[in-house]
């Protein structure tokens, strides 16, 4: 049995990285793939190659989820209205999505991308970002390893990918829309405030249509544009953006490529309304709480050794007490059983709390917690873009 009491929570430590990383300066590689949900329906029926081609509704109130190379030389654009599309493109062929076939797409890329580096975070069906810093395959730059990847992606999937290369996550993925369909572009770390200063704000992530027309009425078209303007004076129009585009305007982003980690509990928790100290009333809420995380643990399939009940006071200390078995937790009756034992060690309290939750962790077949770049490992050991 294992026992620790603590004030406040444990927090995932940041990633232990490098001068070069601390820098922002790092091997980014963003890939995505060119009109992709198009270019799936082009594959798959060849009498749609080389014709204009939108997939979604037609109908009266269908918007146009992607369109195909040809049917934006027409001017049709995803989101835009298909009544819309269809007087700008006459011509224009509709077929409906067939998400099932995108998802599978989706996971040959991904599987694709971890050949590289395990550092690959997905920002939806059609694209990630990877860091390849430490390029463990030494391949020995990241260009060649965009290049590697996009001709691994039109050999195993039929279809093209455009792929950005650059120092930060910001720039990749301004660059891998650069040079699209089917393009790649490497943008150094001397040429990024080059590079932001002449692109439109509205092409930054992040700067929706909406935000876009706020810069505009402040006169800012341009990175250019943005980079004549103080932090102070971001702040106050942009808000909880202006930190990011201020940054951004000099070619920095400081954020790091964030795989999906391994599940490591399953749980959950709940706040009081009211705070509480009566010993049957908590009881009750814990049956609760249970039935909710079981259902959880069952839905993931978690087999796991520890449960962790924890509790945080009116005045936010919180206190966990935990308690291990040699083997998984066996049902639920179980999992209820530890979690009231552990809560009865606790009566009665010293003072209400306002929080309860239960974890069940030690899951089995987990891999132990590993940074996502280990302190270790040299930073921007590639010389070569
Ligand atoms: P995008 O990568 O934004 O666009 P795309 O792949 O069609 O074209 P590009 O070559 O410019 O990258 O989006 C990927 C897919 O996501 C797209 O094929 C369809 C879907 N999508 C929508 O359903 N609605 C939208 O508004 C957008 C932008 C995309
Ligand atoms: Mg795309
Ligand atoms: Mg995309």
């Amino acid at each position: 049995m294992s026992r620790r009491d603590e004030a406040g929570e444990a927090h995932d430590s940041e990633d232990g990285d490098g001068e070069a990383g601390a820098l922002g300066l790092r091997k980014i590689i963003h890939v995505d793939m060119d009109a992709f949900f198009a270019s799936v329906e082009q594959r798959d029926e060849p009498d749609l190659r080389g014709r204009p081609v939108a997939v979604g509704f037609a109908g009266e109130r269908g918007v146009v989820a992607a369109a195909s190379y040809e049917a934006r030389a027409f001017g049709v654009r995803s989101a835009m209205a298909s009544a819309k599309a269809l007087r700008l493109c006459p011509e224009l062929i509709f077929r409906k999505p067939r998400f099932d076939v995108y998802r599978e797409v989706s996971r040959q890329i991904r599987a694709i991308f971890l050949d590289y580096t395990p550092h690959v975070e997905p920002l939806s069906l059609d694209e990630a970002y990877l860091d390849v810093t430490a390029d463990m395959r030494g391949i020995g730059s990241a260009t060649r390893i965009a290049e590697l990847i996009r001709a691994r992606i039109r050999a195993e999937t039929g279809l093209t990918a455009s792929a950005g290369v650059s120092y930060n996550k910001f720039i990749a993925k301004l660059a891998s829309d650069q040079n699209k369909p089917d393009g790649l572009c490497v943008i150094r770390p001397s040429e990024g405030a080059a590079f932001v200063a002449g692109l439109p704000v509205k092409r930054f992530h992040g700067v929706g249509p909406k935000g876009a027309e706020k810069l505009a009425a402040l006169g800012i078209h341009t990175g250019a544009d943005l980079r004549t303007h103080d932090l102070a004076s971001l702040r106050a129009h942009c808000g909880s953006l202006a930190d990011y585009l201020y940054r951004a305007a000099r070619g920095i982003d400081l954020r790091q490529v964030r795989a999906d980690r391994p599940r490591k509990s399953v749980g959950g928790e709940r706040t009081f309304h009211h705070d509480i100290s009566s010993g049957p009333t908590l009881r009750e809420t814990l049956d609760t709480i249970v039935e909710i995380v079981w259902g959880r643990i069952e839905q993931a399939r978690a087999q796991g050794r520890t449960v962790t009940l924890k509790l945080r006071h009116s005045d936010f200390t919180t206190l966990t007490r935990a308690r291990s078995l040699p083997r998984a937790v066996a049902d639920k009756a179980e999992f209820a059983g530890l979690g009231h034992a552990l809560l009865g060690e606790l009566l009665p309290l010293p003072q209400p709390v306002r929080l309860m939750g239960l974890t069940l962790s030690s899951l089995i077949g987990e891999e132990p917690d590993k940074p996502e770049i280990s302190a270790a490992e040299p930073a921007g050991q590639l010389s070569l873009w």
